[in-house]
């Protein structure tokens, strides 16, 4: 059995759960937050057998869009402020950041 955790845009959360809960496969949402936006973004668990694994990812491909963004970054820690001139910068944000653990061993009671 695998553990599939992928962090996904808020946005594509309910297609994405949808999509799976079509499929069969069992998940859990948590809400979380990107360490260098410090926005929401969604984590889904998803324990599945091996074989499926694919299917899974083909239907989290399928349905996440990276998206551009625009950010303001905080200004730096050090150097002086005043010639600091923050301007806002796009950044691409996934899609979905994917990563598929092995599980040593499964209960459910
Ligand atoms: P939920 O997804 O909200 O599911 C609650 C209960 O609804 C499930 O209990 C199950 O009895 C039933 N259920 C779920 N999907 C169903 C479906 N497609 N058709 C009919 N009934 C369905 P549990 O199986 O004890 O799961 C409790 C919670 O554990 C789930 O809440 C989910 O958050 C998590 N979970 C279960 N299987 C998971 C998996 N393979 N991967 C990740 N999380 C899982
Ligand atoms: P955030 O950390 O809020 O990152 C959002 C987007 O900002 C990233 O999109 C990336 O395009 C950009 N970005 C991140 N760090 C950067 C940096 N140091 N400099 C410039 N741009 C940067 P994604 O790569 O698609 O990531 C989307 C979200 O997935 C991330 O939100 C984070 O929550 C999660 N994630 C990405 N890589 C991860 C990893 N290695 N481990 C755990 N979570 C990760």
């Amino acid at each position: 059995m695998k553990l599939v955790i992928a962090v996904i845009q808020d946005k594509d959360a309910h297609r994405l759960l949808e999509g799976l809960m079509q499929a069969g496969f069992g998940a859990t949402k948590l809400a979380s937050t990107g360490g260098f936006l410090r926005e929401g973004n969604t984590t889904l668990l998803v324990g599945v057998e091996d074989e499926r694994v694919d299917e899974v990812i083909g239907i989290i491909r399928r349905t996440c869009k990276a998206r551009e963004q625009l950010v303001t970054p905080l200004a730096p820690m050090s150097g002086s402020a005043e010639s600091y001139l923050p301007y806002p910068v796009e950044v691409q944000v996934g899609g979905a950041t994917v990563f598929v653990l092995q599980v040593d061993r499964f209960e459910k009671f």
